[in-house]
């Protein structure tokens, strides 16, 4: 496994899927590795936030089921502004499911995540098979949870090791999500992350500063919510995590 610290450009190179090289190229472009969390109720607060920050940010990640004034016309307005600013819309849906069972909530129920969503993410408890036929359309990316944010999570070194593997095997997977170094053909996408000391372990889930994330981590992505749209002024906060995020990307070689 090569594990040394390669380039945006060099990971472009050995991603063969065309949302990853997307998400890459977008990244590259408007120089933010930044994926904001917006886990909010309301649709008019996500959307008021969108576009308040949508040029600092190359994703923006939702749980959709958490919305409960869901409609398709919020979803229209979001995927508009994800062209117009150019990011991805994450539904981090984490599919854990048999595979019959994840095909459904994938493609039916109200949300329709598979006529919306550019990347959703994916447990891989259930084994490789239950993330092979998803029919998942080739603009969509998946993401593998491989090993959480959270304190006193179930998985060891060896789940870890088969949840990469089988990461690495489907050609539909982007990336994952690891508090470890992953192989150069993922994308490491880093959630739990936070400037302040003082949150270090915040109900449960741990938080690190973005510069552990890119330099001990090798972090591709850093995921913020709380500490962003807690915050009272969400522009100026959402651009500091993108300076943050870029700069410690740049100091990580
Ligand atoms: N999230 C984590 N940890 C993980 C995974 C996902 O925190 O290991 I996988 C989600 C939960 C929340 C977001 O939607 O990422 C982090 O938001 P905050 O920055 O507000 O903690």
């Amino acid at each position: 496994i090569q594990k040394k610290r390669i380039s945006y450009e060099e990971k472009k190179e050995k991603i063969y899927h065309p949302i990853g090289k997307k998400l890459i190229e977008i990244a590259l472009k408007k120089k933010t590795n930044l994926i904001f969390s917006a886990d909010l109720i309301y649709s008019k607060k996500i959307l008021e936030l969108v576009n308040l920050i949508g040029d600092k940010i190359c994703g923006l990640k939702l749980h959709v089921d958490i919305i409960s004034d869901f409609s398709f016309s919020f979803i229209n307005f979001l995927k508009k502004i994800s062209l117009k600013k150019k990011f991805l819309l994450f539904e981090d849906r984490k599919f854990c499911d048999v595979g019959t069972t994840n095909y459904l909530q994938l493609h039916h129920g109200i949300h329709k995540i598979s006529s919306w969503a550019d990347v959703i993410t994916v447990h891989v408890l259930a084994g490789s098979k239950s993330i092979e036929n998803l029919n998942i359309p080739s603009n969509i990316g998946l993401i593998t949870i491989s090993e959480m944010s959270s304190y006193g999570r179930l998985s060891d070194d060896n789940y870890i090791r088969k949840a990469l593997n089988i990461s690495l095997k489907n050609s539909k997977v982007i990336g994952t999500v690891a508090q470890r170094k992953v192989d150069n053909r993922l994308l490491l996408f880093t959630p739990g992350i936070h400037f302040s000391d003082s949150i270090k372990n915040y109900k449960g889930n741990s938080y690190i500063h973005p510069n552990q994330a890119f330099i001990k981590k090798n972090c591709d992505f850093i995921i913020v919510g709380k500490a962003i749209y807690q915050s009272d002024n969400p522009k100026i906060v959402a651009e500091n995590y993108r300076k943050a995020g870029w700069i410690a990307y740049e100091n990580s070689f």
